[in-house]
C-alpha cells in the first residue's frame, strides 16, 4: 500500500473528488500543534456561547446523548494529504444550531479547544447539514491523538478548521482569526479554491 498516491494515478473518479495540490492517503495522519490533552468525563463540560438567544453549558453525559448523525466525508489537510470517505458519528452542528438559536448578526463560529486552542469559520460552513461535532470515526470511538472525547467535523474546508478536543462554539459577529489562521494559514481554507496561505 502506497501512502501517497497522485491525482494523474488514481481512476477520473477518484480523482475528481481530490482537491488541486492534494494527493490521497490510505493511512490516517495524525497532525496538530502541541501535546495530546487528557480526557476526564467528571470535569470536562461543553459551552455554547456568543451572539445567541440561549446560551448553555453541557456535561459529558448530557452532551453525549446529543449525537444521532452519521457523515461520510472527505478530509483535506493543507500540508497536501486528503482521505477519503470517512466516516463521522456525533451530534450534527445544526443540533448546536436549534438548541443555542444563534442571532441573526451571528456571522462566525469559533470553535473553542483544550489548551486555548481556537478556528475560525463563517457560519455558512457550518450550516451545512455535513458539519458536525464528532465522537466516532470509522465505527470507533474517537482516539486521543485524533480529538477524543469531540472534535468539529467542517468537511467543505481544510482539517485545521476541524478543531479536536473541542469544549465550546462561539458564534460572533465579527470575525476572530483562530490559531493557524494567526500562524499564516488562509483565514476561510477552501480546498477546491487552493485557499492554503495568508495572500491565497
Ligand atoms: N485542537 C486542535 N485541533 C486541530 C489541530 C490543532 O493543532 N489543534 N490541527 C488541525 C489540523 S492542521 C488538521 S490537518 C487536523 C488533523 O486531524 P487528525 O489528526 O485527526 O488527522 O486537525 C486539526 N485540528
Ligand atoms: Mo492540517
Amino acid at each position: 500500500m502506497k501512502f501517497f498516491t497522485k491525482k494523474s494515478e488514481l481512476p477520473a473518479e477518484i480523482a475528481a473528488r481530490v482537491p488541486p495540490g492534494q494527493y490521497l492517503t490510505e493511512k490516517w495522519p495524525v497532525l496538530h500543534y502541541g501535546s495530546v490533552p487528557r480526557f476526564d468525563p467528571r470535569t470536562w463540560d461543553f459551552r455554547v456561547f456568543g451572539k445567541v438567544l440561549n446560551e448553555f453549558k453541557l456535561s459529558w453525559d448530557e452532551f453525549r446523548k446529543l449525537a444521532e448523525t452519521t457523515v461520510v466525508a472527505d478530509m483535506h489537510c493543507v500540508t497536501t494529504w486528503s482521505r477519503l470517505d470517512q466516516r463521522w458519528e456525533g451530534i450534527p452542528f445544526a443540533k448546536i444550531v436549534e438548541l443555542a438559536k444563534p442571532l441573526p448578526d451571528a456571522k462566525f463560529v469559533i470553535a473553542h479547544s483544550e489548551q486555548g486552542f481556537t478556528a475560525n469559520t463563517p457560519i455558512e460552513f457550518c450550516l451545512r447539514d455535513d458539519c458536525l461535532i464528532a465522537l466516532r470515526a470509522n465505527g470507533e470511538e474517537l482516539t486521543p491523538e485524533h480529538g477524543a472525547p469531540a472534535r468539529l467535523v467542517v468537511p467543505r474546508l481544510y482539517a485545521w478548521k476541524s478543531a479536536k478536543w473541542l469544549r465550546g462554539i462561539e458564534f460572533r459577529s465579527t470575525d476572530a482569526p483562530g490559531f493557524w489562521e494567526k500562524n499564516g494559514y488562509h483565514n476561510r481554507g477552501d480546498p477546491w479554491k487552493e485557499e492554503r496561505y495568508w495572500g491565497d
